[in-house]
């Protein structure tokens, strides 16, 4: 049932009430938390460890429901590192019902520009609470072990809020 109409409508990038990642890389000396992905600086970038046969993800986590209309995704790595991220997923999830939306999966683009680097996946106003990328290389199918290194992530969507008490009741 509708609760109740509220005033403000939300509509494009929505920030995350918070990120996280499963592991973050030091890798060199460096230190690359989930953060420097939501930072607005295409210079830093968050890094989780590489790993084999390992289902790594990266979240974010908002406050209330939105319904989804894009994400946009800028990869860390400008060279043929960049298939670390090959075959990534990015979900809309609904952490009350466990309901995952897949809005579409990033096959790298082999232009090492940050232009070439960018990629938009199509939400079609899924909704949920959750956005998550998650990537998974099995060590007999690819040859880069997976990372999830991004420059930034910026999620586009609204938040009537007569659809969002529909769906979070
Ligand atoms: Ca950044």
């Amino acid at each position: 049932m509708f609760k109740e109409l509220h005033n403000i409508i939300v509509l494009g990038k929505i920030a995350p009430a918070s990120v996280g990642q499963i592991s973050t890389s030091e890798w060199n000396g460096g230190y690359y938390p989930a953060e420097l992905a939501i930072d607005g600086d295409q210079n830093t970038n968050s890094g989780t460890k590489g790993k084999w046969d390992t289902d790594l993800w990266f979240k974010m986590k908002f406050d209330d429901f939105f319904c989804f209309f894009e994400v946009v995704i800028i990869q860390t790595q400008l060279n043929m590192n960049a298939y670390r991220m090959q075959d990534a997923k990015v979900f809309v999830v609904n952490t009350k019902t466990g309901v995952e939306s897949l809005c579409g999966v990033l096959k790298v683009n082999p232009v090492w520009t940050i232009e070439g680097q960018t990629y938009r996946f199509p939400c079609n106003l899924k909704c949920g609470d959750e956005v998550k990328v998650m990537v998974l290389h099995k060590s007999d199918n690819y040859d880069k072990v997976a990372t999830i290194g991004m420059r930034e992530i910026t999620v586009f969507g609204t938040g009537m809020p007569w659809i969002l008490d529909f769906i979070a009741s």
